[in-house]
């Protein structure tokens, strides 16, 4: 059995139907509230809507978790475009309890979730006690980064099965 630690984000058409849809299609045992957040690496996009997922399946392994991730992106109507840029559906796996990877195909924990407020601020709300493995605690990496950029949307609700 692994549980992991999925960032699901959308910053084109209709931002939360397609979380909501990824949320739909994970074994999810936790969500978290939406964020509204400013787009991290290329700057000139319209802002994403982010959250968390945290799933847990008896038969899968990471690459498992990494296939349902594309696959999910795919249903959003997903097609591979610019690195960083505008997306139906990014569905990220951010850390897999128990294992790590350097396969470029998959690395984990994710090489850049330590300096994405989208990812740590949503993820600290989950499971404050959380750390990312090479980084520390993500309560001291949400504190050293700051929340700049994040705003949770409470009028935005994600609905786990
Ligand atoms: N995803 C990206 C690039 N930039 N910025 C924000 N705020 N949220 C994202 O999910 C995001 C991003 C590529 O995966
Ligand atoms: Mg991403
Ligand atoms: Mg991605």
């Amino acid at each position: 059995m692994t549980t992991a630690v999925l960032s699901i984000g959308s910053n084109m058409g209709d931002r939360l139907g397609h979380l909501q849809s990824a949320v739909d299609g994970l074994p999810a045992l936790a969500v978290s509230s939406v964020y509204e957040t400013a787009p991290w690496g290329v700057t000139d996009q319209d802002d994403f809507l982010n959250a968390i997922v945290v799933a847990s399946r008896e038969d899968f392994d990471e690459w498992d978790w990494l296939r349902l991730a594309q696959d999910l992106e795919n249903a959003a109507g997903r097609v591979r475009e610019v690195r960083w840029g505008p997306r139906s559906l990014d569905v990220d796996v951010i850390t897999v309890i128990g294992v790590t990877s350097t396969d470029p195909r998959l690395e984990l924990p994710h090489p850049r979730a330590h300096e994405r407020a989208f990812v740590l601020v949503p993820w600290l709300e989950l499971q404050p006690d959380a750390s990312l493995p090479g980084h520390g605690p993500i309560a001291d990496l949400v504190t050293a980064l700051g929340d700049e950029g994040v705003r949770l949307r409470e009028d935005l609700k994600l609905e786990a099965a």
